[in-house]
């Protein structure tokens, strides 16, 4: 039996397939997926129904990721459907079932810690300030909202902001439950100042002049006690260098592989991405 964290699939369903033989997966395994399961690829809602199935399976996990957010978001029906992706999320919103997908994935967690191996599983990271205990809180404060009866409104509340769509002040609270999301799903960068620095998306090689410091180069001072495996950044290339930040978005969807890594061992392993 072995725990695998696997990256962002982004609608690839035959890589999916090809990585779970590369790796031999039983299902007396753990099969942790990072989010981002839907969105660039050609089969967003075949990947979603695998991942769903495995899931099924006492063990396996998946994280909520940004395209999760943003395929519940679209459900509000204030939001039209615009995907800058080639293939999109068509497919998954066309599909008659599509409300139990939604309920599914607005159970999903935005962190999973695992005992065994003593690691902290995110989408995109854990912002530097926040201890291990506040990060597993503020993925709960919005875990909490996400399942409630009323989540379309929350997330409207929230998502207003995301977009500048209203001139309204926000709430602190949704300001707050914003800020949370942002670092969960979205965050790259930080200013020296430790402040989000969303509009950069590249390799941190792009941008050598500017004082912008990936996530992790900061939150190494905190030296966690835990290892910070996380996906979403895909310009990364993936991340293997350090003993306790994993990153697993090898880019499949812009041709790059598609990886699982093996907490038992520390093994990485890959299949060739989308062509
Ligand atoms: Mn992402």
């Amino acid at each position: 039996m072995a725990t695998f964290v696997i990256g962002d699939l982004h609608g690839c369903s035959v890589q999916l397939e090809n990585l779970l033989s590369h790796i031999k997966y039983k299902p007396s395994d753990k099969l942790i997926f990072v989010g981002d399961i839907i969105n660039g690829g050609p089969s967003s809602l075949k990947t979603l129904l695998r991942v769903i199935e495995l899931c099924k399976i006492q063990g396996n996990e998946c994280l909520l990721g940004n395209h999760e957010l943003y395929l519940l978001a679209v459900l509000d029906t204030q939001r039209k459907h615009i995907s800058n992706r080639k293939y999109g999320i068509n497919d998954i919103l066309q599909y008659t079932n599509k409300h139990q997908l939604i309920d599914w994935l607005r159970q999903r967690p935005l962190l999973i810690k695992n005992n065994d191996h003593n690691a902290l599983i995110v989408h995109a990271g854990l912002h530097p300030t926040w201890n291990s205990v506040q990060a597993i809180e503020f993925a709960q404060q919005i875990e909490t909202k996400l399942r409630e009866d009323n989540w379309q409104n929350f997330l409207a509340n929230i998502l207003m902001h995301f977009d500048n769509a209203s001139n309204a002040q926000p709430e602190a609270n949704h300001q707050k439950m914003k800020y949370y999301l942002d670092v969960f799903l979205h965050m790259r960068y930080l200013d020296a100042a430790q402040n989000l620095v969303l509009e950069f998306k590249s390799a941190p090689i792009s941008y050598n002049n500017k004082d912008i410091f990936p996530w992790f180069e900061l939150d190494k001072a905190n030296n966690r006690s835990e290892t910070v495996l996380f996906g979403h950044w895909s310009s990364l290339g993936g991340l293997n260098q350090y003993p306790h930040y994993v990153g697993v978005d090898y880019g499949c969807v812009w041709g790059g592989k598609l990886a699982a890594f093996c907490l038992d061992d520390a093994t990485l392993y890959s299949v060739a991405g989308l062509s």
